[in-house]
């Protein structure tokens, strides 16, 4: 998988890149990542990126032709254009079917915005999906773009080193429920037991107990997990 980055700080998007199980991916050249600042695309002495808003307001709005150029200049040099993404919070909610529809992708342009976000006419021009991470409100795209490509980078096959993991995550393929509890030794811990039936070696006992428990678990904490077709919280 290709992924472009444009941003106007790419040293956010760095550092995590060579940390996270992206950086092994990285360099087994299985996720090959590239990030670009749009501020290089400036054409006055001060590179100047962002303007007042027309009809007032505070803040600042990113200019219109850096990033348009930019973005351009960089699909075109791509063997396949893929899917070009606008983190906002003004998009639709990225949930774990629409990261499965992403790692299917080959290539994926992420656009990061700051300060009050992009003149209107990036969107118009780029016609970019538009993807929001949460109903909460973040300084910038960054972030939201490090959360997108975590969830999609570990479902590329070989980004993650155990290939079992994601396939039985508890959000993928329709999959809406939460995990039960885990435990491991010791078997008690200031008084804490772990559960009777997941000490005697009886799995038939232990995969009804796992599935009673996700259950109940989904029931309590995400009731709205149940709703069948709806992916909004409450
Ligand atoms: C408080 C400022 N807002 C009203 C003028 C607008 C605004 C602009 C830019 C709010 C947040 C941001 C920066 N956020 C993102 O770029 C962002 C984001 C988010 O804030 N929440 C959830 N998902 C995303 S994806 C990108």
């Amino acid at each position: 998988m290709r992924l472009d980055l444009f941003t106007l700080f790419p040293e956010i998007l760095s550092g995590y890149l060579g940390q996270s199980i992206l950086a092994k991916a990285i360099e087994r050249k299985i996720v090959e990542v590239q990030l670009h600042d749009f501020r290089l695309w400036t054409k006055d002495k001060h590179r100047t990126v962002d303007d007042r808003p027309f009809g007032g307001g505070p803040g600042m709005v990113i200019k219109v032709e850096p990033v348009v150029e930019c973005v351009e200049a960089v699909r075109a040099g791509l063997p396949s254009s893929g899917r070009l993404i606008l983190l906002t919070p003004q998009g639709r909610r990225l949930t774990q079917p629409i990261v499965e529809e992403l790692a299917s992708e080959s290539s994926l342009q992420l656009l990061c915005g700051r300060y009050e976000g992009f003149d209107q006419r990036v969107t118009e021009i780029l016609q970019p999906d538009e993807i929001s991470i949460g109903d909460y409100i973040l300084g910038g795209g960054e972030v939201a773009a490090m959360v997108l490509i975590d969830a999609v980078a570990r479902l590329v096959p070989g980004v993650l080193g155990d290939e079992r993991s994601s396939v039985e995550d508890s959000f993928s393929q329709g999959n809406r429920l939460l995990e039960f509890a885990q435990y491991t030794r010791p078997r008690e811990y200031r008084g804490h037991t772990v559960p009777e039936v997941l000490l005697n070696g009886n799995h038939d006992a232990i995969l009804k107990w796992r599935q009673e428990q996700t259950l109940q678990r989904t029931r309590e904490r995400r009731a709205d997990l149940l709703d069948p077709g709806d992916d909004r919280p409450i």
